[in-house]
């Protein structure tokens, strides 16, 4: 089945020069790439896109380190469309924990674990598919996605905006 998947370049990877070699990993699974972007992450974005994760010890760091804290203040977004995009990203990806993850995948190829204890894994891939809808949804707006994925609306808005000169 077709489905869509969020894929973030993360802070380490974009500071490590890593993102080509990203990229080529996840051109293997031969998906469509259906939107990308180079996002500095607001605290807001941090904390909404790990929102489950909040009780968690070590959600702070988790932040910092999305939001470039500890790196270039820029991620990567993406939208993965094709079959069976979340388990063929997520097998590319490795397991969470880069020490534990299969030293061919990404994570297990270029992650770390700080002295922190920060898992500086390189590579974010939506789990499921209602996770999926939700961060694609917080990452993208319906015009910057070249497919419509989700029901969307035309709607008037004013709103100030940067043009050039
Ligand atoms: P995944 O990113 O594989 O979906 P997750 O959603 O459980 O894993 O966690 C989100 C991120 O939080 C993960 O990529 C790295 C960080 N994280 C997870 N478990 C951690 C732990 N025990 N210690 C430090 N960071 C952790
Ligand atoms: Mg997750």
């Amino acid at each position: 089945m077709a489905e869509q998947t969020l894929v973030l370049i993360k802070p380490d990877g974009l500071s490590k020069s890593l993102t080509g070699n990203v990229l080529a990993r996840l051109s293997e699974t031969k998906l469509e790439i259906a939107a990308a972007r180079i996002v500095q992450v607001s605290k807001e974005l941090a904390e909404q896109h790990y929102a489950l994760l909040k009780d968690k010890p070590f959600f702070t760091d988790l932040i910092k380190y999305i939001m470039g804290d500890y790196h270039k203040k820029k991620v990567m977004a993406l939208v993965y469309w094709g079959d069976d995009a979340l388990a063929k990203v997520r097998k590319i990806c490795g397991a969470t924990n880069p020490e534990e993850a299969d030293p061919v995948s990404i994570r297990g190829a270029y992650g770390r674990i700080t002295t922190k204890g920060v898992y500086e894994n390189v590579i974010h891939a939506s789990t499921n598919i209602e996770e999926a809808e939700r961060e694609i949804k917080l990452w993208f707006s319906p015009d910057e996605i070249i497919m419509e994925l989700y029901p969307s609306k035309k709607v008037m808005v004013s709103v100030e905006k940067r043009v050039w000169v």
